[in-house]
C-alpha cells in the first residue's frame, strides 16, 4: 500500500511548492514551554521533555493523494516544524493523515539495524532516548517532567509518559482544508495535552513506561486521534 501512494508523490514532483508541517503543543489555551508550569485539566505539570514520532504523512482530497510515507520526524516544542519536500500547488487538500508512532516493520527491527543508523536519522539513537531497546522498540510519545500533587504550585513529583509498542500506534486525521501555493506552505496543527489526557487523573496516573503500567498509556494513546486539530 505504501508503494502505491509513493508513486503518486513522484508523479507530481515537478512543481515549486514546498510543504512544512508545524505542530504546536498546547494545553487548552496555553502554549507548552519546556521547563515552565502548565495546567493540564486542572493539574500543574512542568515538562522538560515533550516529543513524539509522527510519520505516514498523507495529504488527501477527493481525487488526489500525496504521501510522504517514508519520512519520520520527531516533533517537540524546540523542533516544531519539519519540511516534507515538494507538494502539488494550486490545489486544496482537505485532510492531513498521519500516525503517531513507528510502524511495526521498523519498530521490530534487529539491534544491528538500529545501531547502524546515524544519530541524524530520526529513527537512529537519540538523546534523550526515543527507544527502550531493540526488543521493546521505540518510544512513540515521550513526556518527562514533574507534577504538582499537593497543589502548592510547585511540581515536585516525577512525571513520565513513555508510550510505545506496536498496539499503541494510532492513526490521526486532521481536516485542514489547505490551499497549497507556489513557495513555502506551512500547515499548522495543534497537539493539545488536555485532550491527550482527557479522562485520565494525572494526580493518580502520572507514571507509565507502557510495560510497567499499561492502562494510562493505552488511555492516552486512545486519545491521540482527538488530540490533534487544525492550528
Ligand atoms: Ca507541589
Amino acid at each position: 500500500m505504501i508503494g502505491l501512494v509513493l508513486t503518486a508523490l513522484l508523479a507530481c514532483s515537478d512543481d515549486d511548492g514546498s510543504f512544512n508541517l508545524q505542530v504546536n503543543m498546547v494545553s487548552g489555551d496555553e502554549e507548552l514551554v519546556l521547563g515552565q508550569n502548565i495546567d493540564i485539566n486542572g493539574v500543574t505539570v512542568n515538562l522538560d521533555i515533550a516529543q513524539f514520532y509522527l510519520a505516514g504523512v498523507t495529504l488527501d482530497d477527493e481525487d488526489d493523494v500525496i504521501s510522504y510515507a517514508d519520512q519520520y520526524h520527531i516533533f517537540s516544542p524546540t523542533d516544531e516544524k519539519n519540511n516534507y519536500g515538494d507538494v502539488e500547488i494550486d490545489k486544496t487538500f482537505d485532510i492531513l493523515k498521519f500516525f503517531v508512532g513507528v510502524e511495526p516493520s521498523v519498530n521490530g527491527q534487529e539491534e544491528m539495524d538500529f545501531t547502524s543508523r546515524s544519530t541524524s536519522d530520526p529513527l537512529g539513537p537519540k538523546d534523550p532516548q526515543m527507544h527502550w531497546n531493540w526488543n521493546t522498540g521505540y518510544k512513540f510519545v515521550r513526556l518527562d517532567g514533574n507534577v504538582d500533587l499537593d497543589d502548592d504550585g510547585v511540581a515536585e513529583t516525577q512525571f513520565r509518559y513513555h508510550i510505545g509498542t506496536d498496539n499503541l500506534l494510532r492513526n490521526v486525521e486532521v481536516p485542514i482544508d489547505f490551499n497549497f501555493r507556489d513557495g513555502i506552505n506551512d500547515v499548522v496543527i495543534e497537539f493539545d495535552l488536555e485532550k491527550l489526557f482527557e479522562g485520565i487523573d494525572l494526580k493518580v496516573d502520572y507514571f507509565t513506561m507502557t510495560g510497567d503500567n499499561p492502562p494510562p498509556a493505552i488511555a492516552a494513546a486512545n486519545n491521540l486521534p482527538n488530540a490533534f486539530s487544525k492550528g
